[in-house]
């Protein structure tokens, strides 16, 4: 027996970025636990991935290629060779594009990895030769991406590590205690020196359970909130003028907007106490420093791009920034990285038509010249993750469309397939790991034998590229020459390169947690931060900071959010919870509908139902019900999910999907 003990990090879409120690026996992951290559990791992982030899070894992992056997949806397939299997997409591929165009053919992928090989690279370059449609992807941060690079650019936001140092921190839309676990101590540390916590969140988190104050605001009405909060600080005498005036532009044009918002009217509208609200006022204008925690929660509405705009703003308008643990975090995904992954890809985009991802179901539907005929499937699980799921189901189910998945385990996806081909996990390929919360960089080796046949998304369409005769002398085609080429893109990449050979991990050059406004400053063309950027000004209906009201009816009154679980990673590790979900509702509404915890009940709008099992629960506010994000067929009594519920609606920027916009219904069954 070989044993081995490896470093590598862990590439989930997950801020944390974990740097990993990884025990193996003869290629087989036996102990996977923290490792200390990043100062927030710390030592500790979460037990996903502790655990993650269940999902590698696992019963529903995909060990060969399989080919439909049956009909569409039936989950029935028969066992094959890559070469035939790859004749078959080949085929298929070839006689689509030769008819119809590249353009009926979508690659269809998101956040199964957060790396540069695995992301991008040689399947960018496959599906760009091939001209096939691009893919719009806006399942997440699509609107919060928009708003930050509107009115910062690309400047990182405050470190995690640096909330140590802040005196009040600002939990907007985020809960770390599931979903960016390595934050919550450095709270805790903060807290400890005197920090004050507040949260703003529909649900009593974790930390909300601990707050000095939590604002409770009904799902989609943060903008409001948000606006009320800056013009009391403009009409209070609380903005920081000097900061504005030498950093900021349309000053004047946000003063206005967020004018038509009082504390009680925006109060009022996001079923909040108008005294808690004034609290927040008082509390942040007298804080620093003081940081906001901006989550995803937020955007995924109607309002989610002008109410992650109008949190943005608060740091410029308060003048929080230009001090460490001063400012706001966001993604730090955006965090420049001198080297561009894009060498890599070395094909131009195609212009070709793009498709929003969040509305697939409706284009699988109802688009012609061309009508997509084939979807190439890989990182990604829309039959669990996507909104309207009985839109997509019917889709990918369609006779006339040709869906191959790429993907580790049978997810519910894979199981509408045509043709599922195995593809290898993060342990088991090499891979340039990035983060969004954590701001490091890894070059991580395969540390893992995959079991059965599973190769990696860089074999794969290198492949096909291959196959469909679209390579091009001196194009990069391995794990070796992609990463050459993207530390090749420019004059730091060598810097880079040397760091992480020397110690396997890389910050960002120069400063490793740079100080927003101390040592980097917004990349806007002026290197001013734009409070009302004219592009997100022409995108939003009715103009930025605009707000729509709440879109319940009195025959759907109910908001359905769905949060991230602790347990999984969007839908990845689904597999392995096999106990059904129940919908959490508060106790009014449930004794409104007589319902008792336990109930079988119905859930239902327009879209869909869900048959679940209730669960009354002190943690959320009336007209407000929770089902988490991510789950599968086998979580709910009929196998529909929160997304049948969900409808394909874009919010206003950035055509991000609107998952918290449900209004639903609950009776009992
Ligand atoms: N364990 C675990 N970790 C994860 C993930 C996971 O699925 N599981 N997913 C990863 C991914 S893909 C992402 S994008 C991040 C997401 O990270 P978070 O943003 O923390 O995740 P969510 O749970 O989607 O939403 C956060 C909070 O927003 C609240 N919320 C819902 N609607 C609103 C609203 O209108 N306004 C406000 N203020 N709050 C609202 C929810 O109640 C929830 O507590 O986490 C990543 N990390
Ligand atoms: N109801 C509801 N739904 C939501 C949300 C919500 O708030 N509410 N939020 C959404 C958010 S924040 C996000 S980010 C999306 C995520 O939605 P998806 O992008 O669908 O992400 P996952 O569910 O994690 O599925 C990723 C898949 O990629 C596979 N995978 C991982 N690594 C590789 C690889 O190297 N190669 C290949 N070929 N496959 C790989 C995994 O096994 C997994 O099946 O879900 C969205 N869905
Ligand atoms: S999922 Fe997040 S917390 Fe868990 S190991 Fe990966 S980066 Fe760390
Ligand atoms: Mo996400």
């Amino acid at each position: 027996m070989v044993a081995q003990l490896s470093s590598s990090a862990c590439p989930l879409d997950c801020p944390d970025l974990c740097s990993l120690e990884v025990r193996t026996e003869d290629g087989r992951v036996v102990e996977v636990d923290g490792g200390h290559r990043s100062p927030l990791t710390d030592g500790f992982i979460c037990g996903k991935v502790r655990k993650i030899a269940a999902h590698l070894y696992g019963p529903d992992r995909v060990q060969t290629p399989l080919i439909r056997a049956g009909a569409k949806g039936t989950g029935g397939f028969r066992a094959a060779t890559w070469d035939e299997a790859l004749d078959l997409v080949v085929g298929r591929l070839r006689e689509i594009v030769g008819r119809a165009g590249g353009e009926a053919v979508l690659p269809y992928h998101y956040g199964g990895s957060n790396g540069w090989l695995t992301e991008g690279a040689l399947a960018s370059r496959f599906f760009r030769r091939l001209g096939a449609s691009n893919l719009d992807r806006t399942f997440c941060a699509a609107a919060t991406t928009a708003a930050t690079r509107g009115l910062y650019g690309v400047m990182p936001g405050v470190a995690l590590e640096d909330y140590v140092d802040a005196r009040l921190i600002v939990l907007w839309g985020v809960n770390p205690s599931a979903t960016g676990i390595h934050l919550v101590p450095v709270i805790e540390r903060a807290r400890a020196a005197g920090a004050r916590l507040v949260v703003v969140d529909p649900r009593r988190t974790p930390l909300a359970r601990r707050a000095d104050l939590h604002l409770a605001v009904r799902p989609g009405a943060d903008l409001p909130v948000a606006l009320a909060v800056i013009h009391a600080l403009f009409s209070r005498g609380l903005a920081d003028d000097a900061f504005l005036a030498a950093h900021a532009v349309e000053v004047d044009e946000l003063r206005r907007r967020a004018a038509r918002w009082t504390i009680e009217a925006a109060a009022a509208e996001a079923g909040l106490a108008a005294a808690d609200l004034d609290a927040f006022v008082t509390l942040y204008a007298a804080a620093s420093p003081a940081v906001i925690r901006v989550g995803w929660g937020l955007e995924r509405n109607r309002n989610g791009g002008g109410a992650a705009a109008a949190v943005l703003a608060l740091p410029a308008v308060a003048g929080k920034l230009g001090v460490r643990g001063g400012g706001y975090t966001m993604s730090n995904g955006d965090a420049r990285w001198a080297v561009d992954p894009e060498a890599a890809i070395v094909a131009p985009p195609a212009p070709t038509r793009t498709i929003n991802m969040s509305r697939i179901g409706r284009a699988l539907r109802e688009l012609d010249a061309p009508r997509l005929e084939a979807l190439v499937v890989y990182n990604c699980n829309p039959a669990a993750t996507a909104p309207d799921q009985l839109a997509v189901r019917a889709g990918l189910c369609r006779d006339d469309v040709f869906v191959v998945v790429h993907d580790q385990v049978m997810t519910d996806t894979a199981r509408c397939a045509d043709v599922v081909l195995p593809a290898t996990a993060f342990l088991e390929h090499r891979d340039l790991r990035r983060g969004y919360g954590a701001m490091r960089l890894y070059d991580s080796p395969a540390v893992a034998t995959p079991p059965g046949q599973a190769w990696s998304n860089t074999r794969l369409f290198g492949e096909l590229l291959r196959r469909m005769e679209l390579t091009r002398p001196g194009d990069p085609m391995t794990d070796d020459e992609l990463t050459a080429a993207i530390f090749a893109s420019a004059p730091e990449g060598a810097v880079l390169r040397a760091r992480l050979d020397a110690d396997g991990v890389a910050a960002l050059p120069g400063e490793p947690r740079p100080v927003p406004f101390r040592d980097v400053m917004p990349t806007t063309t002026d290197g001013k931060i734009h409070l009302v950027p004219a592009a997100l000004d022409a995108e939003a209906p009715g103009g930025l900071y605009a707000y729509r009201g709440d879109p319940g009816t009195d025959a759907y009154p109910l908001a359905l959010i769905s949060p991230a679980l602790a347990t999984q990673i969007s839908s990845t590790f689904g597999q392995l919870r096999r106990k059904e979900v129940a919908i959490e509702l508060s106790a009014e509404d449930a004794a409104a509908r007589g319902i008792v915890d336990g109930d079988e009940v119905r859930v239902w709008n327009a879209l869909g139902e869900v048959r679940c099992a209730a669960a009354v629960s002190a943690d959320v506010r009336p007209g407000v019900v929770v089902l988490p994000k991510g789950l599968w067929r086998h979580h709910t009594r009929n196998g529909h999910t929160a997304n049948a519920l969900i409808p394909d609606a874009v919010a206003d920027l950035g055509g991000q999907a609107t998952y918290n916009d449900a209004r639903v219904q609950v009776a009992r069954a």
